[in-house]
């Protein structure tokens, strides 16, 4: 094998994306999928390359630095693409503390032990970390978040986010550790947990159950097809230079309560509903907590440095992601029937 990649939180949403897509394009690199397998890790988000020899999965805690020394010590990794994280913003606000966990003392476990098994011997070697558009805080109508936004997180998620961030800079800064970070906009798409919103209206909309819009819906999120990031990790991974952030975005911004009009008149047609049908389950609920109004990328670094553009228009990505989620009933249904239940009656119940 020409090298041994670690991709962490592959099980889930992004990393199954990116994990297939580095097994498939790199038969001569071994991508070792490093993943708890918390709620949000699913095994079945990669039966297609589950038996490729160039593929391994290893459960292992990334919060668990014993586990992680141990696994660096065996792998002996050349580059790690880390995003095992804790995802969710409404769940950072019931539970913080297994965000500062995972996100931020997960990362630098992993960041540590790259450290200190390569002692200094950093040729070929890289550490790539991804991190969100969330950091950069709220914007107004106006503007577009760069690469040189300064940093405002606002929620206990994008705070452990931004902390994240900082310390693998930190890394760089003062041990020379060879470093790339991206921060990307909303991802949506197939085998995304139904907590977020996409996949969260699509389910609803299509058991006839009510779409919760926070406040008015008139928050507004740059929206990426995560196939289109999984080729961005791709191209930053292997072009990217040493020490340099890029900011991932769909120039696609869409206000909540527009999105979920278009995504209704899709599902009407696809379930060969009346027109007007599912906008009937509209349901306006309390706001979340500090509520960031309006995310948007300005990803010309990216595209003008390492030629990246979204492949998708947002119609064809959106169609895609229905139909999938249409098709994929029983990986719905094993994750509906499982402990989401619990989290969807106390998330939603008050609200
Ligand atoms: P996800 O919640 O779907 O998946 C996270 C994965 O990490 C899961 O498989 C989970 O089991 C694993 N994990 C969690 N804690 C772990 C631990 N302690 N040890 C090992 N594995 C652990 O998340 P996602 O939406 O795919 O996001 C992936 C990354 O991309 C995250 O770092 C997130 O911050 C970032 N990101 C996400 C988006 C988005 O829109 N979803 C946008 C920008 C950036
Ligand atoms: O039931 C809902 N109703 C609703 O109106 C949910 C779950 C969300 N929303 C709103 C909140 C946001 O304005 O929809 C928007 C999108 O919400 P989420 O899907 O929860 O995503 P967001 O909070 O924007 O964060 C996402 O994008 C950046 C990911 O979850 C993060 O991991 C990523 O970093």
């Amino acid at each position: 094998m020409e090298k041994t990649i670690c991709i962490t939180g592959g099980a889930g949403f992004i990393g199954s994306h990116a994990v297939r897509l580095f097994v498939k394009k790199y038969p001569a690199y071994m991508i070792v999928n490093v993943d708890s397998l918390t709620y949000a890790g699913n095994l079945e988000n990669l039966t297609d390359v589950e038996n490729n020899p160039n593929y391994k999965f290893v459960k292992a805690d990334i919060t668990n630095q014993q586990q992680v020394n141990i696994l660096f010590h065996e792998y002996r990794f050349d580059g790690i693409i880390h995003l095992a994280a804790e995802s969710h913003v409404d769940r950072s606000i019931t539970n913080p503390l297994e965000f500062i966990n995972t996100n931020i003392i997960g990362t630098v476990n992993l960041l540590h032990a790259a450290k200190e098994r390569w002692k200094g011997n950093y040729s070929g070697k890289a550490f790539y970390h991804i991190s969100t558009d969330e950091v950069f805080g709220s914007l107004g109508n106006e503007g577009y978040f760069t690469e040189n936004t300064p940093y405002d997180p606002r929620s206990p998620y994008s705070a452990s986010k931004a902390s994240s961030d900082h310390l693998v800079r930190a890394y760089h800064n003062t041990y020379g550790l060879p470093i790339l970070i991206s921060n990307c906009s909303n991802n949506y798409g197939p085998n995304q947990f139904p907590e977020k919103l996409i996949p969260l209206a699509i389910n609803n909309i299509k058991s006839s159950n009510p779409i919760p819009v926070y406040g008015k819906g008139e928050n507004i999120r740059d929206w990426l097809y995560v196939e289109d990031h999984a080729r961005a990790i791709d191209a930053i991974f292997h072009q990217g230079k040493n020490g340099e952030t890029y900011a991932i975005g769909g120039n696609n911004e869409w206000k909540n309560i527009d999105l979920i009009r278009l995504l209704c008149r899709y599902m009407d047609e696809k379930l060969k509903r009346a027109p007007g049908t599912s906008e009937k389950l509209i349901s306006f609920v309390t706001d979340r907590a500090g509520h960031d109004l309006r995310y948007a990328i300005d990803s010309s670094k990216l595209r003008d440095e390492l030629g990246w553009e979204p492949s998708l228009s947002f119609e064809e990505g959106l169609r895609k992601t229905v139909d999938w989620y249409l098709e994929h009933e029983t990986w719905l249904r094993h994750i509906v029937e499982g402990d989401y239940a619990t989290y969807y009656e106390r998330q939603y119940q008050e609200r």
